[in-house]
């Protein structure tokens, strides 16, 4: 009946875990959780039902009378996905529309100071979810915001790495499924303005850039201010390459490539990377060594350079798994309950901890098991397969059944945080993200039983009448909202959520790479001939 809370929805029946959703006999209607016009979330009034899953129910929409909603008792699980971004949607576009995110407590946006004065992350972000989602008149809200109101004219201080991954990656993707000129030209534009902060000595940039000065410095906390950050600056290559291929433009082509140079020359101890480069001197700063914060998302663009280039960018693939090799062998460990995890290493010492930004190593590690050496590629499946269970651990050990910020193995606890500075979920993607791989390669109904128990927490602690909020400590079933709906979560958590639950030739990995941000870039198959020197 309705009235009846969504987090109240049980498990999926395990059929529905298998099934293949486009294959559904006929679209159930999903009522949308917010009343009365459409785009007008919290006015009283009638529910609006609209279910726009592909063949099954595309393009359908109905208005209907009651209150209260209702989820899907079986059946329309992505039809339940498409209205949880419809809710974060249009409750970003009533009360922030234009701004980088929504504050769902205090019902207004928020710029941030990562940006430069750049508006609308949040609008960029989703629009290749909403164009997935065939959200048809909310991505064509969003592009209409991206053609009159996404101007570039700003002059503030921006953050290369953020501007890369959501602006550039989003309108790249945005461009790529759509071909709509308005995405490829706003992209290259963009990148213009980031190249002045590759004006250093060894060309590794700096993590900040200003907009009007056209001067770089680096983060102030990045070792007093002198260092360059290895998840920053080696997580451009997949989308600068893209810049040049739209363009025609070798600059942002020759950027990343010397990037490659120089990691590839600089002596790795132990074959680690470690997190803090000067880019000045292009010596390590710190042996500080981390599959996740600072330095995640640089091992994932080695092994997604590899795919993207059609396989042929083989030196990128040499440098992905040399990198896990030394991984393996200096970070990883096995906690007495049994539990595998990467810790984080400091000049040969371990901490014992996990950030939830690592568990994206998972997927990371299942996606390149196939190219291994022969020998290695069962290994591979299995560590992927056991570090996204110990990712899963540390949202079932929750009261709240998400994930904390940074989980730790030590004095007989294993896979929780130790502090209340460390229990928060800021609405994050990494394990949902592990878990689509996972579910890609194995087709192992757990994954898709683990994602549904994600929605369900979700629904329950961190909807707000207003979008969804992150919070403050995973351990406490009373939610304390952090008023903050990040824009990956539209970009990145519910679209792998969407693809958890999807045909595998939604976005095939034989033709896709997802940039960090969950953005999709097409792989080249075009120029199969061309290696890392070639096109992409
Ligand atoms: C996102 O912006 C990207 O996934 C990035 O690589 C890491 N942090 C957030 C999500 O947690």
């Amino acid at each position: 009946g309705w009235g009846q809370p969504a987090w109240e929805l049980r498990k999926p029946h395990p059929a529905l875990l298998s099934w293949n959703l486009c294959e559904m006999e006929r679209c159930r209607w999903v009522p949308l959780p917010f009343h009365g016009e459409r785009g007008h979330p919290g006015a009283p009034g009638r529910l609006f039902f609209k279910c726009g899953f592909r063949s099954c129910c595309r393009g359908q929409s109905q208005v209907a009378s009651g209150r209260g909603w209702e989820l899907p008792r079986s059946g329309s699980v992505s039809c339940f996905f498409l209205q949880m971004m419809q809710f974060a949607w249009h409750s970003y576009k009533l009360y922030a529309m234009g701004k980088n995110e929504l504050r769902p407590l205090t019902k207004d946006g928020y710029e941030g100071n990562m940006f430069g004065g750049l508006s609308g992350a949040t609008i960029i972000d989703s629009l290749d979810t909403l164009y997935l989602m065939e959200l048809q008149e909310e991505f064509q809200e969003a592009k209409a915001w991206v053609e009159e109101n996404f101007h570039l004219n700003v002059s503030g201080e921006a953050s290369l790495f953020e501007v890369n991954i959501r602006y550039i990656g989003g309108l790249l993707s945005a461009f790529y499924l759509t071909g709509e000129e308005v995405f490829r030209v706003k992209a290259i534009k963009l990148g213009e303005k980031l190249l002045p902060a590759f004006n250093t000595p060894t060309g590794i940039p700096k993590g900040v850039v200003n907009f009007k000065s056209g001067s770089n410095r680096s983060w102030g906390w990045a070792m007093a201010g002198s260092s360059s950050i290895l998840a920053e600056f080696g997580s451009l290559h997949l989308e600068f390459l893209h810049l040049t291929e739209l363009s025609g433009n070798q600059v942002f082509a020759e950027k990343v490539r010397n990037i490659r140079k120089v990691l590839r020359k600089i002596n790795k101890p132990f074959g680690l990377y470690p997190n803090f480069l000067s880019p000045v001197s292009g010596n390590w700063m710190q042996h500080h060594v981390s599959v996740g914060g600072l330095g995640d998302s640089f091992y994932e663009y080695l092994i997604k350079s590899w795919l993207m280039s059609a396989k042929t960018d083989v030196e990128a693939k040499d440098m992905y798994y040399e990198a896990l090799e030394a991984i393996e062998t200096y970070l990883l460990n096995v906690s007495p309950g049994g539990l595998t995890y990467i810790a984080e290493w400091r000049g040969g010492i371990l901490d014992h901890k996990m950030g939830h930004l690592a568990c994206f190593s998972g997927g990371m590690i299942a996606l390149g098991a196939e190219d291994a050496k022969e020998e290695k590629r069962a290994h591979y499946r299995e560590l992927a397969a056991q570090i996204t269970k110990t990712c899963h651990e540390s949202y079932a050990r929750s009261d709240t059944k998400l994930g904390p910020e940074a989980f730790w193995f030590n004095s007989g606890r294993e896979a929780v945080a130790t502090q209340l500075s460390e229990s928060y979920y800021l609405l994050r993607p990494e394990v949902v993200e592990s878990y689509m791989y996972l579910w890609r390669q194995t087709h192992d109904p757990i994954y898709r039983a683990w994602g549904w128990e994600v929605v369900t927490a979700l629904e329950k602690y961190c909807r707000t009448d207003a979008g969804f909020s992150g919070i403050q400590d995973v351990y406490s079933s009373v939610p304390n909202h952090d008023n903050k709906q990040q824009t990956f979560f539209l970009a990145e958590t519910l679209k792998y959520l969407y693809l958890l639950f999807s045909e595998d030739d939604m976005l095939s990995l034989e033709d896709w790479v997802f940039n960090t941000e969950a953005h999709p870039l097409p792989v080249n198959h075009s120029d199969s001939s061309s290696g890392a020197g070639g096109r992409l």
